[in-house]
């Protein structure tokens, strides 16, 4: 199938998502007619295994949103389960030379462009595996987002922007700002002012940048530098925050 997503990022289409962080395909329901265009499944940080994310999978996949997969790191063999699954769109964190950008990019395609070995017992993808064409439909739409979310990767920022087959590149606020000497908080103007310049420098390459704030301000602001793609909360802050204002307002009657 065609991939919506990768065609709205190289459109510049703004596209507003949400952290999936709760690991369940019924809380993915919840969130997925709510009116985001694209949600995040964080298999980084979020408590997910392989089937966890395929439920999900299964579940958006009924609704318009547009699903996107964050993966724990860079390994080839659980991309190539995840493809396999049915992804289209991968975010992988932590992208710091365009020598991991490329290895990435291999993994993604199947021989001779890439890496990614041949399935013959996909349970998902086997809705279009045999279909006329398939193999080089399946490289064609394969979306790949790298995070940015180092000093070492604002450094290589260029080179990885300089890398065909990186469709976007989403800054990681809260890494950075680690990166940075500033754990905790994202919010601290030298961290601003970096992700700024990363925005700036993405987009002047022509390729979609994104970037998470669930400060609204920060990412309206964001988005007017020129990210095209923002996640600007996650699904169990929302619960929480809701919660305890909801008790809270009982509580202290
Ligand atoms: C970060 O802010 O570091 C992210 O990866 C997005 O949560």
């Amino acid at each position: 199938p065609l991939n919506a997503f990768k065609r709205a990022l190289a459109a510049g289409e703004t596209q507003i998502g949400l952290f999936l962080g709760m690991a369940n395909a019924y809380a993915a329901e919840v969130v997925a007619t709510a009116g985001f265009d694209w949600l995040l499944i964080d298999g980084e940080h979020g408590p997910n295994d392989l089937r966890s994310i395929i439920e999900q999978l299964q579940v958006l996949g009924q609704y318009p949103v547009r699903p996107v997969v964050r993966t724990v790191d860079h390994d080839v063999a659980r991309i190539k389960q995840l493809l396999d699954g049915g992804v289209q769109t991968l975010m992988v964190p932590m992208v710091e030379t365009a020598a991991e950008a490329e290895s990435l990019v291999r993994a993604m395609r199947y021989p001779p462009h890439g890496i990614r070995g041949v399935g013959t017992a996909l349970a998902r993808a086997a809705r279009w595996n045999g279909v006329d064409g398939y193999f080089a439909q399946a490289d064609r739409e394969m979306c790949l987002i790298v995070q940015i979310e180092s000093t070492a990767g604002l450094a290589g920022l260029a080179d990885i922007l300089k890398v065909e087959g990186v469709d976007a590149v989403f800054i990681g606020p809260s890494d950075l700002a680690a990166s940075m000497g500033h754990l905790g908080n994202p919010g601290h103007p030298e961290v601003k002012a970096a992700v700024e310049f990363a925005i700036r420098q993405i987009a002047a390459a022509g390729k979609a940048a994104g970037v998470f704030s669930a400060d609204p301000g920060i990412a309206a602001a964001y988005r007017e530098m020129g990210a095209s793609f923002l996640l600007v909360g996650v699904d169990a802050l929302l619960l929480r925050n809701a919660s305890v204002a909801l008790a809270d307002k009982f509580k202290s009657a």
